[in-house]
Protein backbone atom coordinates (compact mmCIF):
# COMPACT_ATOMS: atom_id res chain seq x y z
CA UNK A 1 0.00 0.00 0.00
CA UNK A 2 1.32 3.15 -0.76
CA UNK A 3 1.10 5.62 2.44
CA UNK A 4 -0.98 8.33 1.95
CA UNK A 5 0.15 11.45 4.02
CA UNK A 6 -2.39 11.79 6.65
CA UNK A 7 -6.25 12.30 6.29
CA UNK A 8 -8.80 9.39 5.64
CA UNK A 9 -6.30 6.94 7.38
CA UNK A 10 -4.59 8.74 10.61
CA UNK A 11 -5.79 12.10 12.13
CA UNK A 12 -2.08 13.01 12.64
CA UNK A 13 0.02 13.50 9.63
CA UNK A 14 3.69 12.24 8.23
CA UNK A 15 6.59 15.09 7.75
CA UNK A 16 7.48 14.06 4.05
CA UNK A 17 11.15 14.22 5.01
CA UNK A 18 10.60 11.19 7.53
CA UNK A 19 12.39 9.53 8.71
CA UNK A 20 14.26 12.60 10.20
CA UNK A 21 17.16 10.23 11.43
CA UNK A 22 18.46 6.99 10.95
CA UNK A 23 21.93 5.93 11.85
CA UNK A 24 23.28 7.20 8.73
CA UNK A 25 23.14 10.73 10.47
CA UNK A 26 24.81 9.43 13.77
CA UNK A 27 28.21 10.12 13.93
CA UNK A 28 29.79 7.40 15.95
CA UNK A 29 29.12 3.13 15.11
CA UNK A 30 25.76 2.32 15.60
CA UNK A 31 22.95 0.13 15.01
CA UNK A 32 20.06 2.25 15.07
CA UNK A 33 18.58 5.36 16.52
CA UNK A 34 14.89 5.48 18.00
CA UNK A 35 12.33 6.67 20.93
CA UNK A 36 13.16 10.18 21.20
CA UNK A 37 12.27 12.66 23.47
CA UNK A 38 12.17 16.85 22.25
CA UNK A 39 13.52 19.94 24.04
CA UNK A 40 13.02 23.39 23.14
CA UNK A 41 15.64 25.45 23.99
CA UNK A 42 16.36 28.72 23.16
CA UNK A 43 18.74 27.41 20.44
CA UNK A 44 15.71 25.55 18.88
CA UNK A 45 15.07 22.04 19.38
CA UNK A 46 17.17 19.31 20.40
CA UNK A 47 16.19 15.48 21.01
CA UNK A 48 17.17 13.31 23.27
CA UNK A 49 17.70 9.93 21.29
CA UNK A 50 18.02 6.30 21.94
CA UNK A 51 20.67 4.94 19.92
CA UNK A 52 21.17 1.53 19.77
CA UNK A 53 24.83 0.31 19.88
CA UNK A 54 25.65 -2.41 18.23
CA UNK A 55 26.70 -4.52 20.49
CA UNK A 56 22.54 -4.39 21.22
CA UNK A 57 22.43 -1.87 24.28
CA UNK A 58 21.59 1.36 23.95
CA UNK A 59 22.84 5.09 24.97
CA UNK A 60 21.53 8.58 24.53
CA UNK A 61 22.56 11.38 21.80
CA UNK A 62 21.60 14.68 21.39
CA UNK A 63 20.60 15.80 17.89
CA UNK A 64 20.08 19.78 17.59
CA UNK A 65 17.61 21.79 15.03
CA UNK A 66 16.70 25.14 14.28
CA UNK A 67 13.61 24.16 12.99
CA UNK A 68 12.53 21.10 14.33
CA UNK A 69 12.54 19.13 11.54
CA UNK A 70 16.47 18.65 10.29
CA UNK A 71 18.82 17.82 12.58
CA UNK A 72 22.49 17.24 13.32
CA UNK A 73 23.58 14.22 15.98
CA UNK A 74 26.33 15.58 18.58
CA UNK A 75 29.74 13.49 17.21
CA UNK A 76 29.34 11.63 20.98
CA UNK A 77 26.67 10.20 23.34
CA UNK A 78 25.89 12.19 26.00
CA UNK A 79 24.74 9.71 28.14
CA UNK A 80 26.07 6.18 28.35
CA UNK A 81 25.18 3.32 30.69
CA UNK A 82 26.65 3.86 34.14
CA UNK A 83 30.33 1.39 34.57
CA UNK A 84 30.93 1.94 38.16
CA UNK A 85 29.20 3.34 41.22
CA UNK A 86 25.76 3.00 42.01
CA UNK A 87 24.08 2.81 39.10
CA UNK A 88 26.44 0.14 37.19
CA UNK A 89 24.26 -2.79 38.27
CA UNK A 90 21.11 -1.09 37.03
CA UNK A 91 22.30 -0.40 33.81
CA UNK A 92 24.34 -3.32 32.61
CA UNK A 93 22.09 -3.79 29.62
CA UNK A 94 21.53 -0.20 28.67
CA UNK A 95 19.61 3.00 29.17
CA UNK A 96 16.35 3.43 26.89
CA UNK A 97 13.46 5.51 25.92
CA UNK A 98 14.40 8.88 27.47
CA UNK A 99 11.22 11.13 28.00
CA UNK A 100 12.36 15.12 28.80
CA UNK A 101 9.98 17.27 30.92
CA UNK A 102 10.99 20.66 32.64
CA UNK A 103 9.93 21.59 35.53
CA UNK A 104 10.61 24.72 37.24
CA UNK A 105 13.12 25.70 34.47
CA UNK A 106 15.08 22.59 35.27
CA UNK A 107 15.40 19.79 32.34
CA UNK A 108 14.61 16.02 33.51
CA UNK A 109 14.93 13.21 31.97
CA UNK A 110 12.83 9.94 33.06
CA UNK A 111 14.36 6.42 31.15
CA UNK A 112 14.38 2.82 31.78
CA UNK A 113 17.02 1.18 33.31
CA UNK A 114 17.84 -2.40 31.73
CA UNK A 115 19.52 -5.39 33.81
CA UNK A 116 19.69 -8.57 34.32
CA UNK A 117 17.37 -7.78 37.39
CA UNK A 118 14.99 -6.28 35.28
CA UNK A 119 14.08 -3.01 33.61
CA UNK A 120 13.04 -0.01 36.08
CA UNK A 121 12.65 4.02 35.78
CA UNK A 122 15.35 5.95 36.86
CA UNK A 123 15.37 9.96 37.08
CA UNK A 124 18.16 12.38 35.92
CA UNK A 125 18.70 15.86 35.42
CA UNK A 126 20.82 18.45 33.31
CA UNK A 127 21.42 21.85 32.64
CA UNK A 128 23.17 22.03 29.36
CA UNK A 129 21.79 18.81 27.67
CA UNK A 130 25.37 17.05 27.34
CA UNK A 131 25.92 16.42 31.01
CA UNK A 132 23.60 14.60 33.09
CA UNK A 133 23.43 14.06 36.64
CA UNK A 134 21.84 10.57 37.86
CA UNK A 135 19.39 10.98 40.90
CA UNK A 136 18.27 7.52 40.99
CA UNK A 137 16.06 5.05 40.66
CA UNK A 138 12.77 5.76 40.90
CA UNK A 139 10.49 2.54 40.47
CA UNK A 140 10.93 -1.29 41.39
CA UNK A 141 11.76 -3.77 38.80
CA UNK A 142 9.22 -4.16 36.21
CA UNK A 143 7.60 -0.48 35.50
CA UNK A 144 8.83 1.33 32.67
CA UNK A 145 7.24 4.49 30.34
CA UNK A 146 7.65 6.99 33.05
CA UNK A 147 6.86 10.28 31.92
CA UNK A 148 6.88 13.71 34.20
CA UNK A 149 4.12 16.42 34.62
CA UNK A 150 5.09 19.66 33.68
CA UNK A 151 4.02 21.05 37.36
CA UNK A 152 2.84 19.71 40.53
CA UNK A 153 -0.98 18.95 41.02
CA UNK A 154 -1.84 19.99 44.98
CA UNK A 155 1.68 20.61 45.68
CA UNK A 156 3.01 17.09 44.71
CA UNK A 157 4.79 15.74 41.25
CA UNK A 158 3.23 13.59 39.32
CA UNK A 159 3.95 10.98 36.79
CA UNK A 160 2.63 7.82 34.41
CA UNK A 161 4.32 4.89 34.43
CA UNK A 162 3.43 1.49 33.17
CA UNK A 163 4.12 -1.03 36.13
CA UNK A 164 3.66 -4.64 34.94
CA UNK A 165 0.84 -6.16 37.14
CA UNK A 166 0.02 -10.03 36.53
CA UNK A 167 1.40 -9.61 32.92
CA UNK A 168 -1.22 -6.71 32.59
CA UNK A 169 0.23 -3.43 30.84
CA UNK A 170 -1.93 -0.30 32.17
CA UNK A 171 -1.00 3.52 32.29
CA UNK A 172 -0.86 4.73 36.47
CA UNK A 173 -0.18 7.83 37.83
CA UNK A 174 1.35 7.94 41.07
CA UNK A 175 2.56 11.71 43.37
CA UNK A 176 5.79 12.40 45.32
CA UNK A 177 6.79 15.18 47.26
CA UNK A 178 10.64 15.41 46.10
CA UNK A 179 10.51 13.26 43.10
CA UNK A 180 12.69 10.46 44.44
CA UNK A 181 9.72 8.73 46.71
CA UNK A 182 6.20 7.69 44.37
CA UNK A 183 3.26 6.34 46.20
CA UNK A 184 -0.17 7.03 46.15
CA UNK A 185 -0.51 4.85 43.11
CA UNK A 186 -3.60 4.47 41.12
CA UNK A 187 -4.74 3.03 37.61
CA UNK A 188 -5.53 5.47 34.96
CA UNK A 189 -6.54 3.26 31.77
CA UNK A 190 -5.85 -0.54 30.92
CA UNK A 191 -6.10 -2.49 28.00
CA UNK A 192 -9.62 -2.87 26.05
CA UNK A 193 -10.44 -5.86 24.96
CA UNK A 194 -11.35 -6.09 21.24
CA UNK A 195 -9.36 -2.93 20.18
CA UNK A 196 -6.11 -1.86 18.93
CA UNK A 197 -4.75 -1.21 22.14
CA UNK A 198 -6.02 -4.59 24.03
CA UNK A 199 -2.62 -6.35 25.24
CA UNK A 200 -0.40 -3.53 26.55
CA UNK A 201 -0.57 0.34 26.82
CA UNK A 202 1.89 2.83 27.92
CA UNK A 203 2.23 6.29 28.79
CA UNK A 204 4.38 7.88 25.86
CA UNK A 205 4.49 12.01 25.89
CA UNK A 206 5.05 13.91 28.52
CA UNK A 207 1.19 15.31 29.50
CA UNK A 208 0.38 18.62 27.85
CA UNK A 209 -1.91 20.83 30.15
CA UNK A 210 -4.76 21.97 28.01
CA UNK A 211 -7.86 23.98 29.04
CA UNK A 212 -9.87 20.79 29.06
CA UNK A 213 -7.37 18.41 30.69
CA UNK A 214 -3.91 16.96 30.34
CA UNK A 215 -3.50 15.40 26.79
CA UNK A 216 -1.75 12.07 27.06
CA UNK A 217 -0.61 10.64 23.57
CA UNK A 218 0.15 7.20 24.31
CA UNK A 219 0.89 3.64 23.01
CA UNK A 220 -1.04 0.73 22.38
CA UNK A 221 -0.41 -2.71 21.74
CA UNK A 222 -2.26 -5.21 19.70
CA UNK A 223 -0.92 -9.22 18.95
CA UNK A 224 -1.79 -10.43 15.69
CA UNK A 225 -0.68 -13.97 14.94
CA UNK A 226 2.30 -12.16 13.03
CA UNK A 227 3.71 -10.09 16.14
CA UNK A 228 3.06 -6.89 17.60
CA UNK A 229 1.71 -3.96 16.80
CA UNK A 230 2.33 -0.58 18.18
CA UNK A 231 0.20 2.36 17.83
CA UNK A 232 0.05 5.84 18.98
CA UNK A 233 -3.57 7.12 20.34
CA UNK A 234 -4.45 9.84 22.93
CA UNK A 235 -6.35 10.53 26.64
CA UNK A 236 -7.42 13.63 28.26
CA UNK A 237 -7.39 13.38 32.04
CA UNK A 238 -8.75 15.48 34.63
CA UNK A 239 -6.44 18.54 35.24
CA UNK A 240 -6.79 18.36 39.40
CA UNK A 241 -6.79 14.57 39.31
CA UNK A 242 -5.11 12.85 36.61
CA UNK A 243 -6.35 9.38 38.01
CA UNK A 244 -10.00 10.62 36.12
CA UNK A 245 -10.50 10.04 32.59
CA UNK A 246 -12.78 12.56 30.76
CA UNK A 247 -11.98 11.31 27.07
CA UNK A 248 -10.08 8.24 25.51
CA UNK A 249 -9.48 8.02 21.98
CA UNK A 250 -11.57 5.20 20.44
CA UNK A 251 -9.18 5.05 17.34
CA UNK A 252 -5.49 5.17 16.52
CA UNK A 253 -4.28 8.76 16.08
CA UNK A 254 -1.48 6.81 14.07
CA UNK A 255 -0.88 3.65 12.84
CA UNK A 256 2.36 1.78 11.21
CA UNK A 257 1.84 2.18 7.35
CA UNK A 258 5.02 3.91 5.67
CA UNK A 259 7.41 1.40 4.99
CA UNK A 260 9.97 2.72 7.59
CA UNK A 261 7.30 2.08 10.29
CA UNK A 262 7.00 -1.40 8.99
CA UNK A 263 10.15 -2.66 8.28
CA UNK A 264 13.04 -2.27 10.59
CA UNK A 265 14.43 -3.77 13.45
CA UNK A 266 10.85 -4.21 15.16
CA UNK A 267 8.33 -3.77 12.64
CA UNK A 268 5.46 -2.37 12.79
CA UNK A 269 5.93 -0.24 15.68
CA UNK A 270 5.20 3.80 15.96
CA UNK A 271 6.60 4.78 19.11
CA UNK A 272 6.37 8.63 20.55
CA UNK A 273 8.67 9.95 23.04
CA UNK A 274 7.46 13.60 23.35
CA UNK A 275 5.59 16.21 21.35
CA UNK A 276 6.04 20.19 20.98
CA UNK A 277 3.26 22.59 20.70
CA UNK A 278 4.45 25.96 19.20
CA UNK A 279 2.53 29.37 20.19
CA UNK A 280 0.31 29.03 17.21
CA UNK A 281 -0.99 25.34 18.35
CA UNK A 282 1.15 23.79 15.92
CA UNK A 283 2.57 20.73 17.19
CA UNK A 284 5.46 18.21 16.48
CA UNK A 285 5.24 14.59 18.09
CA UNK A 286 8.41 12.86 17.25
CA UNK A 287 8.34 8.98 17.15
CA UNK A 288 10.42 6.42 16.81
CA UNK A 289 9.87 3.92 13.69
CA UNK A 290 10.40 -0.06 13.67
CA UNK A 291 12.76 0.60 16.34
CA UNK A 292 14.85 1.88 13.38
CA UNK A 293 14.45 5.96 12.57
CA UNK A 294 13.37 8.91 14.39
CA UNK A 295 10.35 10.39 12.52
CA UNK A 296 8.14 13.77 12.82
CA UNK A 297 3.97 13.61 12.57
CA UNK A 298 2.53 16.71 12.02
CA UNK A 299 -0.81 18.43 13.51
CA UNK A 300 -1.74 20.89 15.58
CA UNK A 301 -2.98 20.84 18.83
CA UNK A 302 -6.89 22.03 18.05
CA UNK A 303 -6.77 18.92 15.72
CA UNK A 304 -5.41 16.48 17.90
CA UNK A 305 -8.17 17.49 20.26
CA UNK A 306 -10.85 17.55 17.80
CA UNK A 307 -10.15 14.36 15.69
CA UNK A 308 -8.45 12.06 18.22
CA UNK A 309 -11.77 12.01 20.39
CA UNK A 310 -14.90 11.70 17.91
C1 LIG B 1 8.64 -1.33 24.01
C2 LIG B 1 9.81 -0.46 24.38
C3 LIG B 1 10.26 0.41 23.24
C4 LIG B 1 10.23 -0.25 21.89
C5 LIG B 1 8.96 -1.05 21.72
C6 LIG B 1 8.90 -1.81 20.40
O1 LIG B 1 8.44 -2.31 24.98
O2 LIG B 1 10.86 -1.27 24.80
O3 LIG B 1 11.57 0.85 23.50
O4 LIG B 1 10.30 0.72 20.89
O5 LIG B 1 8.83 -1.97 22.78
O6 LIG B 1 9.96 -2.73 20.29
Amino acid sequence: MRPRNGKGLDIISRWEGNPALTVEDVPFRANTVFNGSPIVTRDGVYILLRVEGQQGGSVFALARSKDGLRFKVDPEPVMLPARDGPFADMETKGIEDPRVTIIDGVTYVMYTVVSDAGYRIALARTNDHVNYERMGPVSEPGNKDGVLFPRRINGRYVRLDRPIGAGVGSIWVSYSPDLMNWGDAEVVIQPRRGYWDEFRIGASCPPIETSEGWLEIYHGVKKTSAGPIYRIGTVLLDLDDPAKVIKRSVAPVLSPRAEYERIGDVGNVVFACGAVVEENGDMKIYYGAADTSICVALTSLGELMSESFK
